[in-house]
């Protein structure tokens, strides 16, 4: 196999960029002949995780679960590009744990929530003000962000294009042996 694969973890706010992200990122990937699979919301929340809500407790559940489906990617070669609030150092302290820290590089995506409620490109945050949603991260539910990430990308200085492009850098290094 070509590649030595890993687990690509971002966390952030909803709505801060990921998965604008990992789209790009697999583009780049893929184009240098490595095989990956993204993970977010989409394909995990609607599927092995459906009966999963946003209390604490379900949170824990569904990282636990994603990093574990992550584990056997990683063991056939697949770099998964893994979208997930995350929102705190436990819950991704668990993901690292089930992954192994060596092949696990966390990249805090970051955006303010004031810059992602202005976004607010699914109207989330508008429902969470008004009450709608509850246990919302950043407005009624913590988020944590990380004290030592492998990368940060501040998504509010820098167009899709160059977040990728960094992300990139920083990750090809780590990928070919
Ligand atoms: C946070 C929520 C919530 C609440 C629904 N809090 O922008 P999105 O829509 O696509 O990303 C958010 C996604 C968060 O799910 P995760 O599996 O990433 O969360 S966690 O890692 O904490 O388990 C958002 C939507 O689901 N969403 N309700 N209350 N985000």
């Amino acid at each position: 196999l070509n590649q030595n694969s890993k687990v690509i973890w971002m966390t952030g706010l909803s709505g801060s960029g990921k998965t604008t992200i990992a789209i790009g990122l697999e583009k780049e990937l893929q184009k240098r002949g490595f095989l990956t699979q993204i993970l977010d919301g989409d394909n995990i929340r609607t599927g092995i995780n459906k009966n999963l809500g946003f209390s604490e407790e379900d949170r824990t559940e569904n990282i636990r679960r994603i990093a574990e489906v992550s584990k056997l990617f990683l063991n056939c070669g697949v770099i998964t590009i893994n979208c997930f609030v995350s929102p705190t150092i436990d819950i991704r302290d668990v993901a690292k744990e089930i992954v192994g820290k060596e092949d696990f590089l966390e990249v805090y995506v970051n955006a303010s929530y004031k810059v992602c409620e202005e976004r607010d490109v699914k109207g989330l945050y508008k429902k969470a003000r008004n009450g709608e949603i509850k246990n919302f991260t950043g407005l009624d539910s913590p988020f944590e962000a990380p004290e030592n990430p492998f990368l940060e990308i501040k998504t509010s200085e820098m167009t899709p294009v160059e977040s990728v492009e960094k992300v990139i850098e920083a990750i090809l290094p780590r990928l070919i042996r």
